[in-house]
């Protein structure tokens, strides 16, 4: 009967975890210098000399474009979608019929496909310029060609400086019946109704400034940013995006990806002279050995893309504290090192932990002068939430799978060379260095917050124990009357 309870208890929450939930799929700030998506990792590529500057992509005609990963992106999989783009349309695209964002494919003439090879097909686009005499802007979908398209017309764009455009499309009511609406700075220009369904839009290609008509001009101008939602934002929504704007440009910020470990240092401000570093965590969740020093790697002894011409040197490279700096009066430069991004790990230097403890501190020349400057901290991946305590396999559920591993891990001695971080992973939830009673009783307070009040009895009742743990729980009693305590080890 028990056992029956736990594996409904599971049940409940796998739902919980496949409910997939209506959001951002896709962002591009173009922030970072590149055509990355931080959200979807559908990262694009800058095509034929286009640029990013100052966090905008800059497109100055003759061919320029960012090319997007269509069938990664599959907006076609979507039943309803938004776009975003904050858009400046320079005059030079007046009179052109271009493309700012467009999704779909080019015609097929060949193997009587009876298509002309110089149409689009399929396509959504938002067109923030058209030919002579339509100087409008417009959004539209089509599940042919220009002619067969369901589309909104806007006020002209050229010229007019930046502009929030938001294109959302509702194909949910059924086959052959879908909704467009067109929003410019926030304020609905129209709706249409029409046949053209995401579903029948092509998966070939997705474009920032080209167009899926051979014969088209590129679009001049710049995109700030660039959103795909796979849900129709409310006019409360799109006015609220609107206000809000672009997300602006980052001063320095350590990234630390949860999922991958990955530690960057990044500025997407004017550069800054940074010479020395110092970050630290209490809890010991920095991993040396996935960590790429600046001294040998970003100095003049290596690559010189931080520090060209001074050589660093570190000072601590520990789990608690990995400090580096440009020594003073070594007859080098003093300027520093030019921020811009330090990539420290791509993987694995910061220990997956329920704790975020990690600082950063710097020194950089600011005017000249050092000046102590202590960049933002931003955790990143697993879905935006920390790892939650007692998740010990960090799958984001605590479950019997976390139970095994705490019990197999209780009692026993764990390696005096683990930080907390790491022995934490093993059911050492109070950072004390063993796995006790002690830590038992936190496990069973987040099994039953999770499960249910006496969920983790149930299920300890209900699964045959390995004698090692029956032994466990006799110790336990041990352990307890004793009083003892353990606190071991310096963490390094
Ligand atoms: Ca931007
Ligand atoms: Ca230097
Ligand atoms: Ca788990
Ligand atoms: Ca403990």
């Amino acid at each position: 009967m028990a056992i029956r309870t736990f594996c409904l208890s599971l049940a409940a929450v796998a739902t919980l975890s496949n409910s997939a939930s209506a959001a951002l799929k896709h962002l591009y700030t173009f922030n970072d210098g590149a055509v990355t998506d931080s959200v979807g990792g559908a990262n694009g590529t800058l095509e034929a000399g286009a640029v990013i500057v100052a966090g905008q992509l800059t497109l100055s005609g003759g061919g320029q474009f960012a090319n997007l990963p269509a069938a990664t992106i599959g907006i076609n999989a979507y039943t309803k979608t938004t776009l975003e783009l904050w858009v400046n349309a320079a005059p030079a695209s007046n009179n052109q019929f271009t493309m700012a964002a467009a999704f779909g494919r080019h015609g097929n003439a060949g193997a009587g496909a009876g298509e002309d090879a110089n149409l689009g097909y399929d396509y959504i686009m938002v067109q923030p310029t058209r030919g002579a005499g339509e100087l409008f802007s417009r959004a539209a979908i089509t599940d042919g060609t220009y002619s067969e398209e369901t589309g909104v017309n806007g006020s002209i764009l050229a010229g007019t400086g930046q502009k929030y455009l938001a294109v959302t499309i509702d194909s949910s009511a059924g086959v052959d019946n879908t909704t467009l609406s067109y929003y410019i700075n926030g304020a609905l220009i129209g709706t249409a109704n029409g046949t053209d369904d995401l579903a029948d839009v092509g998966n070939a290609v997705a474009y920032l400034g080209k167009s899926v008509y051979a014969n088209d001009p590129y679009f001049t101008g710049s995109i700030n940013e660039f959103r795909i939602h796979n849900d129709v934002l409310t006019p409360a929504q799109i006015a609220a995006s609107s206000t809000a704007g672009p997300a602006g440009l980052a001063g320095p910020t350590l990234t630390i990806n949860r999922d991958t470990g990955a530690v960057t240092l990044s500025n997407q401000q004017a550069a800054i002279q940074v010479f020395s570093y110092s970050i630290t965590s209490a809890s010991g969740g920095l991993n040396p050995a996935s960590w790429t020093t600046v001294a040998g790697h970003f100095d003049s002894a290596g690559n010189g893309s931080f520090d060209s011409n001074d050589a660093w040197s570190t000072t601590a490279l520990t789990k608690t504290a990995i400090t580096e700096e440009e020594p003073f009066g070594d007859g080098g430069a003093e300027d520093g090192g030019t921020l811009g991004t330090v990539t420290f790990s791509t993987n694995g230097g910061w220990i997956k932990s329920f704790r975020e403890d990690v600082a950063i501190t710097t020194q950089a020349l600011i005017n000249g002068v050092p000046t102590t400057l202590i960049p933002d901290i931003k955790y990143v991946g697993n879905g935006g939430q920390p790892f939650k305590r007692s998740d010990l396999n960090f799958d984001n559920v605590i479950n019997g799978n976390d139970w095994i591993v705490f019990r197999n891990n209780n009692l026993v001695a764990l390696d005096p060379n683990l930080s907390d971080a790491q022995t934490a992973a093993l059911g050492d939830l109070n950072g004390d260095g063993v796995s006790n009673f002690l830590d038992f009783r936190v496990f069973q307070a987040d099994f039953d917050a999770a499960n249910g009040v006496g969920a983790l009895s149930a299920l300890v009742g209900a699964v045959p124990e390995p004698s090692s743990f029956a032994i466990g729980l006799s110790a336990v009693s041990a352990l307890l009357l004793s009083g003892r305590t353990s606190r071991r080890r310096t963490t390094v």
